[in-house]
């Protein structure tokens, strides 16, 4: 699949320091990537994508926005080669009913949500990912995987469906960690199907739904059918990434069941873990005091606002405004903060001198380099831009024609805010 265009940050005078992500598997502060900048080898992430049934909400922004700055900070940190892999689960139950309901076509419904995420993306200024790969695209990877798992005895059938034994996998639950009197009840909540007769095990998940009247199936080795949906991400990120790779990524529900799914399929088909050195969980953001989610309908997109005359970049910066990892609510006085601030920070960048602005540049690493606190990296900025503000015009020692030249690239390359 094609992603979006890139737009590549400026470089910045000297290096970014070394990031350090939150691991929900371990809850400690990680280091990442493990390679040194000058060791060559590439950083490597897997983030899971949108499930294009509906438009791009401000929830799924933030997620973004949040794995986007890891992409930022390490190539700052000097890392040249990140590769960022994406999916869209372009065949799955909940597009499939919504394609239903609504009376059209799943994969018309498909492409055209995905082509408005692109643009959703685009105007947001995320950085594109090096392969950006659909669900549909994927079966014959995913076929592969499955067929292993059915060798080593980790798959069973169950009808003509296939389902993944997970306590093939001596360290399941280690990835979210999620107590496991509530596992049963969370996986049936996130599309899992605890009750279904004939599974080895409760929690045992669909590697392959055989062919069900009506609905989409391509005919594989394994019969045919369709892909669940852990497998798809497990399979995409081990073919253009590897095992043992520096990130992976996605919001906080999906760290059970899909994250410790995916992390146990792979361990299992490869033999090495972990899976992913770090698994970063970007927080849910809520509207009316409830998770935003296409299934409850409560949502703020990204198009609407943008059709409504409010810039891209304003958005942005209303998310930046919240740490990634904190649970938060959308207002819309949230964006009219944020559209002052960015005519402040428009206002002092376009001086034509000011104040000197290296502290700035290191400040702004030092907060994103711990677990990405851009809160702290924009009062960072504030501080910079009032001191600015605040003066009449510079002289002698303490003026600096380069800086807000300086700042207009920092805040682009790091935030990707465009000044
Ligand atoms: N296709 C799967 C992942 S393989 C999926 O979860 N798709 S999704 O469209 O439902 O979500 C896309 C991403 O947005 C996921 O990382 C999810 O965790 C995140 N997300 C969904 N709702 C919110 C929300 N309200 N706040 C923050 N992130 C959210
Ligand atoms: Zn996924």
């Amino acid at each position: 699949m094609d992603a979006w265009p890139t737009n590549n940050p400026p470089t910045l005078p000297g290096r970014g320091d070394t990031l350090r992500l939150y691991d929900t598997s371990t809850g400690t502060l990680v280091p990442t990537p493990a390679g040194s900048a000058d060791s060559g080898s590439p950083a490597r992430i897997y983030v899971c994508g949108i499930t294009p049934y509906d438009a791009t909400h401000i929830g799924h922004a933030a997620t973004y926005t949040a794995f986007d700055l890891v992409q930022r900070v390490w190539r700052d940190a000097g890392h040249e080669q990140v590769r960022y892999v994406q999916n869209v689960t372009d065949v799955d139950d909940p597009l499939l009913e919504r394609a239903n309901k609504n009376g059209a076509d799943w994969q018309v419904l498909a492409l055209r949500e995905t082509a408005l995420f692109r643009e959703d993306m685009t105007a947001l200024r995320i950085l594109p990912p090096y392969r950006y790969i659909g669900a549909v695209e994927a079966i014959p990877l995913v076929v592969e995987l499955v067929e292993r798992l059915l060798d080593s005895g980790a798959a069973y059938h169950v009808d003509e469906d296939i389902y993944f034994d997970v306590h093939s996998d001596s360290e399941f639950g280690a990835v979210s960690g999620l107590d496991p009197a509530l596992q049963e009840k969370v996986f049936a909540e996130r599309g899992g199907d605890p009750d279904r007769p004939g599974k080895r095990h409760p929690l045992d998940c669909l590697l392959w739904l055989a062919a069900r009247p009506g609905e989409p199936s391509w005919q594989t080795s394994l019969g045919a059918g369709r892909p669940g949906w852990h497998i798809e991400c497990a399979a995409i990120a081990l073919k253009y990434l590897g095992s043992g790779i520096d990130v992976q990524g996605g919001g906080s529900d999906l760290a059970f069941p899909h994250h410790e799914m995916g992390a146990a399929e792979a361990q299992v088909v490869t033999g090495e873990r972990p899976f992913a050195k770090v698994y970063a969980h970007a927080g849910m953001v809520a509207l009316d005091g409830e998770k935003m989610s296409k299934s409850k309908g409560n949502l703020v997109f990204v198009s609407k606002l943008r059709a409504a005359g409010h810039e891209p970049t304003a958005i942005r910066l209303a998310i930046l405004a919240h740490h990634y990892r904190a649970d938060w609510e959308w207002f819309p006085a949230d964006l009219e903060a944020a559209e002052q601030r960015l005519a402040k920070w428009r206002a002092a960048v376009s001086r034509p001198d000011a104040l000197p602005a290296d502290a700035l540049l290191a400040t702004l690493r030092e907060r994103l380099a711990d677990d990405l606190d851009t809160p702290g990296a924009l009062a960072a900025v504030d501080g910079w831009v009032d001191a600015v503000l605040a003066s009449g015009t510079f002289s002698g020692a303490e003026s600096d024609s380069s800086a807000p030249g300086l700042v207009s690239r920092a805040v682009d390359a790091l935030l990707g805010v465009a000044l």
